[in-house]
């Protein structure tokens, strides 16, 4: 949402020029989410979250598509694929890697997060990334639905605002596009030639 008006800081300091904000509404948006398998008692309750959220913002349960892979190394190359689609307005990407089991943790926690990432920077689609990197089982539930909130739910809100902020700058840079360019009147052709 632009909001042109004036808009003071959290540190007081007023923003005189237009500020781009994306709202909280995911009505009529198209999600995909994309969810890895392994640790799945955690990844499930992530996708509950996810869903939720973006139910609670207004998605239609038929614009909400859920996409499966084996592990969180899997994400990248699927959420490409569905942003390629080209049929969704934001991805929301859910894993657990748990540290305890899994030697290569940092390896898979890191390849995800730099796969996904690259795809958000290209700004073409809104991509949040839901994807836990836990020491343990406890502080994965925590963070699943039990003491530390739902990442799942965070990253709807976080493809749903991000959805809404894109679309409006599409839309004012058609705005801007379809504006007529001043007609400047072409010089005479019959004037009489200079001697
Ligand atoms: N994938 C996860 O999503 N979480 C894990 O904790 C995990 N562990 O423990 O290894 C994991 N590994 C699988 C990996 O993502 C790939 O699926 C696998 O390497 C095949 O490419």
């Amino acid at each position: 949402m632009s909001r042109p008006e004036t808009k003071a800081s959290s540190y007081g300091a007023e923003h005189d020029g237009p500020v781009h904000e994306g709202g909280l509404s995911g009505n009529g948006r198209r999600f995909g989410i994309v969810a890895a398998r392994f640790n799945d008692f955690i990844v499930e309750k992530l996708i509950d979250g996810a869903r939720a959220a973006l139910r609670r913002a207004g998605a239609a349960n038929e614009d909400i598509e859920l996409f499966r892979c084996p592990g969180a190394m899997e994400i990248p190359g699927l959420a490409r694929k569905v942003a390629d689609t080209g049929k969704f307005d934001g991805i929301i990407c859910l894993g657990a890697v748990i540290r305890g089991a899994t030697p290569h943790f940092d390896l898979v926690v890191r390849e995800a997060a730099a796969g996904v990432g690259t795809l958000a920077a290209e700004g073409k689609i809104a991509v949040a990334f839901g994807v836990l990197a836990c020491d343990n089982i406890e502080q994965a539930v925590e963070r699943a639905g039990a003491k530390a909130g739902n990442r799942g739910a965070d990253a709807a809100m976080v493809a749903v605002e991000m959805a809404d902020l894109y679309a409006h700058i599409e839309a004012e840079k058609k705005a801007e596009a379809a504006v007529p360019v001043s007609v400047v009147p072409s010089p005479p052709t019959d004037l009489p030639r200079r001697k």
